[in-house]
């Protein structure tokens, strides 16, 4: 008896740790159809599977990838669409040279590669393997005037939001325009997302076409006008 009742204990444990283990990513869903039960702790939902594109990095040094898109779409006006003939970044505010780049010639800047999570203050995260160029590589080629700056990003959807440049520069973050070794889909921001290493999620702008350089200090941008902080440092 008391055997049994140990067994019983033992297994109710192992499914709330494998349970623990799968939840809190975005990527698992309400009421998916997969049977928990039978599932290693890393293994994903059928759901899940399904959002891998063909192409798509799974795996990078024994980390599995979330896929980059995501179940469903949080942003402030849906998932926008760019058409790339006519996209332009603009780079403004104070700088020597005003600058704007097509998609191309953003592309033409050394490009690099980093595995790093997001966090969304709505408590799921994404692994995912960037890749993008260098935003002060963009920043440099304009000429910053002022070492004391704020960046604030704009996007094709209204949204914005905004990093010291001190901060953008000591986490040398990227503009990515690939994850998972495939173009960034446009429901992560085709054809750019900054990649706000260590910020939470609302610092992750997609669809940038503007970044300025502002003397605002103090700028609040969509989501830390309506209360959320402006530092965003997330806390693990
Ligand atoms: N242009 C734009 N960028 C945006 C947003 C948005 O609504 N518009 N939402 C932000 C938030 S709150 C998060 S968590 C990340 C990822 O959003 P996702 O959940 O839709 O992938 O994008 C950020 N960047
Ligand atoms: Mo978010």
């Amino acid at each position: 008896m008391k055997r049994n009742l140990l067994i019983a204990t033992g297994l109710v444990l192992a499914g709330l740790i494998l349970y623990l283990g799968i939840s809190g990513n975005r990527y698992q869903e309400e009421g998916s159809d997969d049977d928990r039960s039978n599932q290693a702790i890393d293994s994903v939902s059928q759901a899940t599977e399904k959002r891998y594109q063909k192409l798509e990095i799974r795996d990078y040094e024994g980390i599995r990838l979330d896929p980059s898109v995501g179940p469903r779409d949080n942003s402030i006006a849906g998932i926008q669409q760019v058409n790339i003939e006519e996209y332009e970044l603009q780079i403004t505010g104070l700088v020597k040279n005003p600058l704007s780049f097509s998609y191309e010639q953003v592309l033409e800047n050394k490009s690099y590669e980093r595995l790093i999570t997001l966090y969304c203050v709505e408590g799921w995260d994404a692994t995912i393997l960037w890749k993008g160029v260098r935003i002060m590589d963009l920043l440099n080629e304009a000429g910053i005037l002022n070492e004391n700056s704020n960046v604030i990003f704009h996007c094709v959807d209204g949204y914005t939001t905004s990093m010291p440049l001190e901060i953008i520069k000591a986490r040398d973050m990227l503009l990515a325009y690939s994850s998972n070794g495939v173009t960034l889909p446009e429901s992560l921001g085709f054809p750019f997302i900054v990649v706000a290493e260590d910020k939470a999620g609302y610092k992750w702008a997609r669809w940038v076409n503007e970044i300025e350089i502002s003397d605002d200090l103090t700028y609040e941008g969509f989501w830390e006008s309506r209360g959320y902080s402006n530092e965003a440092d997330i806390r693990r």
